[in-house]
């Protein structure tokens, strides 16, 4: 019996882990365990022998079970201060900081814009980026000799000898959009296009790529004055302030007639400029009532319809609300800027949140 209890105290004492642990405990005081074995063969002792066998096998089997116990929790407390010399903390560490992305300036800018228009009730219309030169040119009274087609740097989509599909371009102005929608919905109609646009075009303050928003309004007695009241209520609710005052002059585009490019009153002071105040005035878009041959182009006979059409540039609004003095900072992989123009984070609603930000 004694080297039955010195082989388990060692093994024990030995063992590196519980599983070791839970091993030796089967093997010794189990049902099938070692010390259980002798003690039901203590039936078979005569009562002399099992009066020394029994409290003995009993002595073993309680020094073996604590033995046990007091190996288990020794582990355990060595594996305590192993997680605790290995998993520290270094909670004086600064913060990593957050790293939130912005919206760019120009999709903001195109959100605030269609957010105001919505109210006034117009609807978002979009369309290709790869026009056929009939949407880009053609619907909208510039036909294929005309002068004004070279005005515009079209870039043109490489054709393959002997392909007789039409010409394609990368679209100069959201107009075509404007053209599908009236051709898909027809009159009466309420529109704004915003989106890229191409000209073959750089320097200091153009880009081959811009962006474009364009409205039409199509209805049966639309006019220059319901186009005013409406310009004036867009000015006003996106420089955020009340009652900027807009100038029309006389101009020409091929799909408007009359056409009108259109100021909004300004002030320059030591250089600042100053929307909305002042004696001055900035240009900032062209318009005029839609020409015939495009609502006929587009299926609306301009006969019972007629309406408004403007546009403007996004990216060089987007410059006068934010005082973004350099074209070029669009095209920055810096982001460090727009959170100096106090641009929203990502996780920002705008659109969907309303206006403020
Ligand atoms: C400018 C001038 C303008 C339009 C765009 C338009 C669209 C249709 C019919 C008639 Cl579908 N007109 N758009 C009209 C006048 C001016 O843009 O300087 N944009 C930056």
């Amino acid at each position: 019996m004694d080297d039955l209890k010195q082989k388990y105290l060692s093994a024990i004492a030995d063992a590196g882990d519980e599983a070791t642990l839970e091993e030796l405990r089967l093997q010794a005081v189990g049902k099938k365990g070692e010390v259980s074995l002798r003690m039901r063969a203590l039936g078979k002792m005569s009562p002399e022998e099992r009066q020394v066998a029994g409290p003995a096998l009993n002595a073993l089997k309680d020094e073996i079970n604590s033995a046990l116990a007091a190996k288990k929790s020794a582990l355990a407390d060595a594996a305590l201060d192993e997680r605790l010399r290995t998993e520290w903390l270094d909670v004086t560490l600064p913060g990593r900081g957050d790293r939130h992305g912005t919206i760019h300036p120009v999709s903001q800018v195109s959100e605030e814009i269609a957010a105001i228009f919505a109210n006034l009730g117009f609807a978002v219309a979009e369309g290709p980026q790869i026009e056929t030169d009939w949407y880009n040119f053609d619907s909208l009274n510039i036909p294929p000799h005309h002068p004004a087609r070279q005005e515009f740097d079209t870039f043109y989509m490489h054709r393959d000898a002997g392909d007789d599909r039409p010409p394609h371009v990368l679209r100069t102005h959201t107009s075509p959009v404007q053209t599908r929608a009236m051709e898909k919905q027809g009159a009466p109609i309420r529109v704004i296009a915003p989106g890229r646009v191409y000209r073959s075009d750089y320097d200091q303050t153009h880009t081959p790529m811009f962006h474009q928003v364009e409205g039409l309004a199509i209805d049966r007695d639309i006019s220059m004055a319901n186009l005013k009241w409406v310009l004036e209520e867009f000015f006003a609710a996106f420089f955020e302030i009340d009652g900027i005052k807009t100038r029309f002059r006389a101009s020409h585009f091929p799909f408007t007639e009359p056409s009108a490019e259109v100021d909004i009153q300004c002030s320059w002071v030591d250089g600042q400029l100053k929307i909305g105040e002042g004696d001055d005035w900035m240009e900032v878009l062209g318009s005029g009532m839609v020409h015939p041959n495009v609502l006929q182009a587009a299926g609306v006979n301009p006969d019972e319809w007629q309406g408004f059409a403007f546009g403007m540039g996004i990216d060089r609004l987007a410059m006068l609300k934010y005082g973004i003095p350099d074209l070029r900072a669009f095209f920055d992989s810096d982001l460090r800027w727009l959170r100096h123009y106090g641009f929203a984070s990502l996780d920002v609603p705008t659109l969907h949140g309303g206006l403020s930000r």
